[in-house]
């Protein structure tokens, strides 16, 4: 079949997008169900994600090894992505009692997490070291100037000209000074550290020159690597809170610390759901604007669980076959009843997302539960946590766990027991102390929780990023909480999406210079049409940060 793909759903993956960005590039998947399906095969994807040792050992269990490594002897085209490329090499430290496929040299190791975040998410670069054959040329469709999205705690060290001699092209990132294999090829294999199923039309033009065997090209116009230094982007991400208007209809709307109503409309109980779009239009919009990131919040999910036929997962659907960016869904990720009566785990409902196209599930209250418990038991890990349970199965990366802080002024921290900072934004009554208290259920209740606790408890548990709210400033325009982003960044080493008080672009330059913040967020100045996500970008770009500015 001339323009099929053959694709090894191995592990629980989602696999959703890589499925969506090959058929937009005009191929076919055809799945490997069995290890006797690769003597048919004419185009391999080997995706991966998670653990290397969990790959890797179902690999083997599912009897794949063996016909797999035939299937590369053989010659014909096979493309690895993410643990797909590292489980070519010798072995991981990882889980270093599990051998790789050894059909690369090489050991991945762990990216240091002393002046970073690890896991590594996000926009980096894949340059392509210049050898004779590759000079000026476009190895897969890979650009210089362009920008990849990786997710990866552990990666392959570059050292130049090793891996090379043994005939193996090589294109790199840079992560805090550490340089990585992003790409490898030689003769059929071809493999990517980054996912180019999500990063925009570059990376479907990475996955269109491999499945049309367009192994080399000429570059681009857009070809030149702009990059200084390390080549990590700043994120921008777009986020669209979603509900049921009084019509019935699912919008995107956006609240006043909260407050989605509009203030002095019709009945007494508030005014109508803020409307500000419809959510797959808006999803579209923002990622041909250039969001790093698109990010849908059902902030009504604590109300009712209608698990099996919850439109989100249409909103899903539809988003993720036109919206080549990584896209997360948050509300109502926890154990929940169906209507019917019958029990769902966070797991079972995280996986429907998945499914449907969500590259990241976001938990919101249900985490301020667990972490509660968390303490209450002496900081025991109980292994049945959605957090421990979606990172087991989908790897930390696929866990956000999305906080809504609300600060509570004190005079002096001996007056509670949280942690309290000195602001200097005084409270009220003049207090110059304030702790950053946890809320469930959008805010409604507040807990007996930090932020800082619960973000490291969240990280114990497997949470692979955090993204920080901030009720006082949600909608108001003034700008992130500084105070309140350094406290987190300080206490985690995982990364962390600064988000609410986003008016302007200076706001985001303000995030990114005044604080180590990975990413940054904004909804309500973006669907209210003030400003464009590609207008922060290019202004971020103006000001001499690193962004992702091709499409
Ligand atoms: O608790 O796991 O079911 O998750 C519910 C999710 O819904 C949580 O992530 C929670 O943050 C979110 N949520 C619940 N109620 C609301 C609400 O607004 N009434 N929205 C809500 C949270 C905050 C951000 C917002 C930024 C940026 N909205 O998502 O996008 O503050 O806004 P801005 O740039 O306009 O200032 P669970």
């Amino acid at each position: 079949m001339p323009n099929t793909v053959h694709l090894l759903d191995y592990v629980a993956g989602n696999v959703r997008s890589l499925v969506n960005a090959i058929e937009k590039v005009g191929y076919k998947v055809v799945w490997i169900k069995d290890p006797a399906d690769l003597a048919d095969a004419e185009r391999v994807i080997l995706p991966g994600v998670g653990h290397f040792g969990h790959c890797l050992s179902s690999l083997s269990k599912a009897s794949f090894t063996e016909p797999l490594k035939a299937y590369i002897a053989s010659g014909k085209p096979f493309m690895g992505i993410c643990v797909g490329l590292q489980g070519l090499f010798d072995s991981s430290a990882e889980d270093p009692e599990v051998p790789g496929l050894g059909i690369i040299p090489g050991t991945l190791t762990k990216f240091d997490s002393i002046t970073k975040s690890v896991p590594h998410i996000g926009w980096n670069s894949a340059i392509t070291a210049e050898s004779e054959e590759t000079q000026g040329r476009s190895l897969y469709g890979l650009v210089p100037g362009r920008k990849y999205y990786y997710v990866h705690s552990y990666a392959v060290p570059y050292t130049p000209g090793e891996l090379e001699s043994q005939g193996w092209d090589v294109a790199t990132g840079t992560y805090g000074g550490e340089k990585f294999v992003g790409a490898i090829a030689k003769g059929n294999i071809f493999a990517t550290q980054f996912h180019p199923e999500k990063s925009g039309e570059a990376g479907l033009a990475v996955i269109k020159a491999f499945l049309d065997g367009n192994r080399l090209s000429d570059l681009p116009q857009d070809s030149q690597a702009k990059e200084v230094g390390d080549g990590l982007t700043r994120r921008v991400i777009a986020c669209l809170d979603v509900r049921t208007n009084d019509d019935g209809d699912l919008v995107v709307t956006k609240g006043d610390q909260y407050d989605v109503r509009e203030k002095g409309t019709t009945s007494s109980a508030g005014g109508q759901v803020r409307n500000l779009g419809k959510p797959v239009d808006l999803a579209k919009r923002y990622y041909e604007s250039g969001a790093d990131e698109v990010t849908f919040l059902n902030i009504t999910s604590f109300r009712n669980c209608p698990v099996a036929d919850t439109p989100m997962l249409d909103v899903l659907r539809l988003t993720s076959e036109e919206v080549f960016v990584p896209l997360t869904i948050g509300g109502g990720i926890r154990d929940v009843v169906d209507t019917d009566g019958t029990k769902i785990s966070a797991l079972e409902v995280a996986t429907m997302y998945f499914k449907s196209g969500a590259d990241k599930v976001s938990i919101g209250s249900d985490a301020v539960i667990a972490a509660e418990e968390y303490f209450a038991s002496g900081k025991q890990l109980s292994g049945k946590t959605a957090i421990e349970t979606i990172s087991k199965a989908y790897g930390n990366q696929a866990v956000v766990v999305s906080v809504d802080p609300r600060r509570v002024y004190v005079a002096s921290p001996q007056d509670t027991k949280r942690h309290a900072i000195k602001t200097a934004f005084p409270g009220p009554n003049g207090e110059e102390y304030c702790w950053y208290q946890c809320t469930i259920k959008g805010g409604r209740e507040g807990r007996d929780v930090d932020v800082q606790e619960l973000v490291t408890a969240v990280e114990a548990m497997g949470c692979g990023e955090i993204l920080l709210n901030c009720i006082d400033k949600d909608g108001t325009n003034s700008g992130f909480d500084l105070e309140l982003i350094s406290e987190v960044k300080r206490s985690v080493k995982i990364p962390v999406i600064a988000s609410s008080g986003a008016g302007n672009p200076g706001h985001f330059l303000e995030v990114f210079e005044k604080t180590t913040t990975d990413a940054a967020l904004g909804a309500g100045m973006f669907h209210r049409g003030e400003y464009t996500v590609g207008q922060v970008k290019d202004y971020l770009a103006g000001e001499g940060l690193v962004v992702r500015t091709s499409k």
